[in-house]
């Protein structure tokens, strides 16, 4: 069986949690307390070196990191992944966006003032400019949605799960989603797809 590596309150975790419910895939879930450097042991580094969750252990003890890559590997041959050859660049164009322009904003504000990572003096020094560029994403997501249900092919795919994570709990770190309908609508529409869990879900034990 698979055993998934994660903290409950991560986006990134979630996105796996979320592929792997919507596909009905069986897996163990083994928590590890981020806020206490539970990723940062020799043991947890043996599996993954870059100590972060989620990791995914595979049947054969193989381990891999990075959530967008663990959600290809689980999806690729799924409704989530889909055939064309163009679209599917375009879905890996917003699993790249959501990793370099969106998380690093949207998700370490929430990290810092819902997670528990905390608001030291020099955070709350960066919160102007998390902000400014957590925005910008938005506002980009903002604009695709404009004309579009999903972000790629009219077709819930990968994309949209990697959007979603973070965005749809963006408040928690204090950013407003009210001037963005078009992102409210559609989180409402990922939210309403078959064998949507929320990101507090954690599979039987
Ligand atoms: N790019 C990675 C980011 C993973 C990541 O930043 N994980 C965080 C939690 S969301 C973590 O494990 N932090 C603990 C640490 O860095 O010690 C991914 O998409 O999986």
């Amino acid at each position: 069986m698979l055993t998934l590596h994660d903290f409950l309150d991560s986006g990134n975790g979630y996105k796996v949690r979320l592929v792997l419910a919507q596909l009905g895939l069986p897996y163990k879930l083994v928590e590890h307390d981020i806020l206490q450097g539970a990723t940062r042991t020799p043991i947890f580094l043996s599996k993954n070196p870059n100590g972060r969750i989620p990791t995914l252990e595979l049947e054969d003890g193989t381990f891999l990191a990075e959530s967008n890559a663990i959600t290809f590997y689980l999806a690729r041959d799924s409704h989530l992944w889909p055939e064309d050859k163009l679209a599917q660049a375009q879905v890996l164009q917003w699993m790249f966006f959501e990793q370099y322009s969106h998380e690093p904003y949207v998700a370490v504000l929430r990290a810092w003032k819902h997670v528990g990572f905390g608001t030291t003096p020099e955070r709350l020094a960066r919160v102007p400019e998390l902000e400014q560029k957590a925005y910008a994403a938005l506002g980009v997501m903002e604009g695709h949605l404009r004309t579009r249900a999903f972000f790629v092919g009219e077709r819930y795919s990968l994309a949209d799960i990697a959007l979603y994570a973070y965005t749809h709990v963006a408040e928690e770190g204090d950013l407003s989603l009210s001037a963005y309908p078009n992102i409210r609508a559609w989180l409402a529409r990922v939210a309403a797809e078959p064998g949507h869990v929320p990101i507090t879900y954690r599979p039987a034990a």
